[in-house]
């Protein structure tokens, strides 16, 4: 299969005042479709040619650096996107929430973890929600790795990358963290990735 950029679910200016139309006009429009455009152009002629983003992704992963990053990036903004939502952060869906409790302790504790992950994540990279042995755990990834290249499933993510909040927030990383959990988040959607992560 090559790589396609999906349309945002959403319009560009809907995620305002949290983020905004200029953010997601360079960082889906622009850097997601590099990612796109490099990745088709690396993976011609490779043992990976026909297979599935996931293979791609892990395969790929420690084997050929080039194709792995685009491809890995690829996948974490397809997710990121839908991860997302205007009003998001509300109430999330009862079973997720026992799931999260469980592994976690609590909705806040998740919170709290999830967010300094991303604080705590030198340079550019990611914070997770993953499905790792059947439990909810957090985790975090440099540059465009994941939790499928750490034994486990992605559910959530944040892109903690400059380009992903430096428009809005500046240097104020955490500010970013705090309004993608507080306002952004999808839980239908984290909601849909952790039923398949459990199958
Ligand atoms: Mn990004």
């Amino acid at each position: 299969m090559s790589f396609t950029l999906p349309d945002l679910p959403y319009a560009h200016d809907a995620l305002q005042p949290f983020m905004s139309k200029e953010t997601l006009e360079y960082h889906h429009d622009k850097h997601h479709l590099a990612y796109v455009t490099n990745g088709n152009n690396l993976l011609k002629g490779t043992e990976w040619e026909g297979k599935s983003l996931e293979e791609i992704v892990k395969g790929s992963f420690g084997k050929n650096a080039g194709l792995f990053n685009n491809a890995g990036q690829h996948y974490n903004h397809l997710h990121f996107w839908k991860w997302m939502k205007p009003n998001g952060g509300g109430a999330i869906p009862g079973k997720l929430e026992k799931a999260i409790v469980d592994g976690l302790g609590s909705v806040d504790k998740m919170k709290e973890d999830f967010i300094q992950a991303g604080v705590t994540q030198f340079g550019s990279g990611w914070s997770w929600l993953a499905v790792k042995d059947g439990k909810i755990v957090v985790m975090k990834s440099a540059n465009g790795e994941s939790p499928l290249v750490q034994g486990a499933s992605p559910i959530l993510g944040c892109d903690v990358w400059e380009h992903s909040y430096y428009i809005d927030y500046r240097n104020r990383r955490p500010d970013y963290l705090k309004a993608f959990v507080d306002h952004l988040v999808n839980w239908e959607y984290v909601a849909e990735m952790y039923e398949a992560a459990i199958k």
